[in-house]
């Protein structure tokens, strides 16, 4: 499967189906997630040089929602205790499959664990380092404060989760304003009003954004006792909470 551009969305579709990751998306995802996130590959290396930073010895390092391993990749280069052991987990098959061919082909040193599993079912254990690097607005609100708090609770003193997610707005000119720029970006990177429009549609029911507010209450309302941003382009944005 060669990685090509996406066109996923660009002829008129009869019927909308609800956005999935399967072998199609998998196929152009490095491109579709290049084109569509602001800000992609700033956010993969910094990541890396964050968690090199708070990583502690013999522990484990999490990359939730890994798609194509592009954190683990990024973690795997940035950590220098080799003793740690990087869990990396997604439910699609079709992107296990292309992620394991994908860390096949990397040299880095570090053991990475890859699962073919839901998040809500992988236990978090001796964890210094958990990333979600845009899979939290994938799993439906009702789970997500169990989830981060086993998050917390699997996490070592001192150890931190990155968490990037599209953003909602409670004001709606300021909704308005994100939405039209990111759209923007979209367009300035090859994507054509039809596409922007198709993929929104897709995606209405399966992404479920939320405000900053309601991010920054449910980490604290776990126990974090730090919360940052330290990232944002118009909606998307990334934090790192501190155990
Ligand atoms: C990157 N982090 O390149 N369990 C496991 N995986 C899930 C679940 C779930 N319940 N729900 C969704 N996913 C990556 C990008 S993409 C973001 C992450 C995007 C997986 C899903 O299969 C997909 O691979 C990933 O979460 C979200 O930095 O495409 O916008």
């Amino acid at each position: 499967m060669a990685d090509s551009k996406d066109k996923i969305y660009s002829a008129p579709l009869d019927k909308m189906i609800d956005f999935r990751f399967d072998e199609r998306v998998v196929s152009v995802f490095p491109d579709m997630i290049q084109r569509s996130v602001p800000g992609y590959a700033t956010l993969i290396q910094n990541i890396g040089t964050m968690a090199s930073r708070h990583v502690q010895p013999g522990s484990n390092c999490y990359d939730l929602g890994c798609s194509l391993g592009a954190v683990s990749l990024s973690l795997r280069h940035a950590i220098q205790q080799h003793d740690c052991r990087i869990v990396a987990v997604d439910n699609s098959s079709a992107m296990i499959d292309k992620a394991s061919q994908v860390l096949a082909e990397d040299d880095g040193q570090l053991l990475v664990d890859l699962r073919c599993a839901d998040i809500n079912s992988v236990a978090i254990e001796q964890a210094s380092v958990v990333v979600m690097n845009f899979t939290l607005q994938f799993i439906p609100p009702a789970q997500r404060q169990q989830l981060i708090q086993r998050i917390y609770d699997g996490l070592l003193p001192g150890g931190i989760l990155i968490l990037s997610e599209k953003l909602a707005f409670e004001d709606p000119r300021s909704d308005q304003f994100h939405i039209d720029s990111h759209h923007d970006f979209k367009r300035a990177n090859g994507y054509s009003d039809l596409e922007i429009s198709q993929k929104r549609s897709a995606l209405e029911k399966v992404l479920i954004p939320e405000t900053l507010a309601q991010h920054q209450s449910r980490l604290q309302q776990a126990g974090f006792s730090f919360v940052e941003k330290w990232y944002q382009c118009f909606n998307f944005v990334s934090m790192v909470a501190m155990k």
